[in-house]
């Protein structure tokens, strides 16, 4: 297999789907070495398989916003990979989305879900649902116009969506209402994310977060070093950056940055519990400015619009927003105000010469399908719990999770480690995945 090759096939059919093509070349470029050393993989065209999705399901979604004026988007639904167990991953609800953003997004999530341990295929779905400025009510219509089509792709042992960007707890209540009365199946498995009183995971909001601090805690201490006392920027306010800052502060790092599509809060004595427990109010008012936190708390949190929070010195910069939300030009500002360490929290949050310029500066670099997948194993453990009809309590979904996160380091220490010692954590994250997704695949044969 040749990578050149392959992408440049790839490019011809999907000229225009580039954070598809950028996906899958950061994947290949890692494993090319070990898969050329395994000639079955190579009869089987194991690459050129897993890099399509298994289906995709397109369709149109109309609605009435509160004006009385009729809306139309359009749905997608992901079905990328099924070789380790059911269709599994989020769905995205945001302006931008286009088949090419899912596509990246189902491929990352069959390499993630695989290295979670647990059986999960890749899945990814959503629409271009603009929910900033819509009311409670406009999003559940929107919500139950959108199940109206996605219930005949899903259900608990076939495909399990969740929440991703502009999409939570909120949102998955007005999906799984519309779910149950169309499909009439009162099995509380076919969406993972859901309310704790009707089948959600304790910790499942917080699970993303978490998790990543958890991988980042295992990540300083091969490196020697510790969190606590250490300052910490982080990217977004949403659900991810809001569990992020949780437990970075639980650990004793002080958390220096929120950021928004507006600009960035300097928060100069590091964030407190008002605050973190603020970004939930952020999130639920659909307003999408980072600001508030700067009127909320004066004097505490100072806004600078345009900025990212990439501007704000630190020492461990951890992306919680968007893909390509830091570019190389943010890598060296990071370096240059002290940053050493960066953990890609969002999927595919760093540009491709961002990761370069980390790697080739000694700066501690690891990538979101590592970082961030407690929170699809959370959604693994919330699937396991509604099978089995029971609930577990918060110590049981936090060990088990603890579990997971130093599992997947494992797994990049033993197949990241290179000749001089030091780990790369994209090839160990992508080669791992990769290896249990291709074997699988080999050994279910040509389908
Ligand atoms: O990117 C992700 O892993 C998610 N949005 C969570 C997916 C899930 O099924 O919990």
């Amino acid at each position: 297999m040749k990578t050149e090759a392959i992408m440049a096939k790839l490019q011809a059919k999907y000229p225009l789907e580039k954070e598809y093509l950028q996906a899958v070349q950061e994947v290949l470029e890692s494993i090319e070495d070990v898969y050329n050393q395994h000639p079955e993989f190579e009869a089987a065209k194991i690459v050129e398989r897993i890099v399509e999705p298994d289906r995709i399901f397109t369709f149109r979604v109309t609605w009435i916003d509160d004006r009385g004026e009729v809306q139309t988007n359009t749905g997608y639904r992901i079905q990328f990979n099924s070789a380790i167990g059911p269709y599994k991953g989020g769905l995205r609800f945001h302006k931008a989305v286009t088949p090419s953003m899912l596509k990246f997004l189902g491929f990352e999530q069959t390499f993630k879900n695989a290295l979670t341990t647990l059986p999960m295929g890749g899945a990814k779905g959503g629409s271009d649902f603009d929910p900033v400025g819509k009311s409670d009510a406009e999003i559940m219509r929107f919500c139950q116009a959108f199940m109206l089509e996605l219930w005949q792709c899903i259900g608990p042992d076939q495909d399990i969506p969740a929440g991703d960007v502009g999409v939570g707890g909120r949102e998955i209540g007005f999906l799984y209402g519309m779910y149950k009365k169309l499909a009439r199946e009162y099995n509380t498995g076919v969406l993972t994310g859901k309310g704790g009183t009707w089948g959600g995971s304790i910790l499942r909001p917080e699970a993303t977060g978490f998790g990543a601090l958890y991988f980042t805690q295992h990540l300083l201490d091969k490196a020697g070093k510790t969190i606590e006392g250490k300052k910490v920027a982080l990217s977004g306010f949403g659900n991810v950056a809001w569990g992020a800052a949780t437990k970075a502060t639980q650990l004793g790092a002080k958390v220096v940055a929120i950021s928004g599509p507006d600009g960035v809060c300097h928060i100069l004595d590091g964030i407190t519990k008002e605050m973190i427990d603020y970004m939930l109010v952020m999130r639920a008012s659909n307003r999408n400015k980072v600001e508030d936190m700067a009127v909320k708390f004066p004097g505490k949190a100072v806004f600078t619009p345009g900025k990212k929070a990439w501007s704000i010195p630190c020492d461990i910069a951890l992306p919680c927003a968007f893909q390509n939300e830091l570019s190389e030009d943010d890598a060296k500002e990071l370096k240059a105000n002290g940053c050493w360490c960066c953990c890609e929290v969002s999927n595919m949050g760093c540009q491709p010469g961002a990761i370069h310029f980390f790697q080739n500066n000694g700066i501690l670099f690891a990538p979101g399908k590592a970082v961030n997948a407690g929170g699809v194993a959370t959604s693994g453990l919330e699937m396991t719990q509604n099978a089995e009809h029971i609930s577990w309590d918060a110590q049981e979904v936090d060990d088990k999770l603890h579990f997971i996160m130093k599992s997947i380091h494992e797994q990049c220490v033993k197949f990241g480690t290179q000749p001089d010692g030091h780990v790369d954590y994209v090839k160990g994250a992508n080669i791992a995945g990769f290896m249990k997704v291709a074997t699988a695949m080999l050994e279910q044969g040509i389908v």
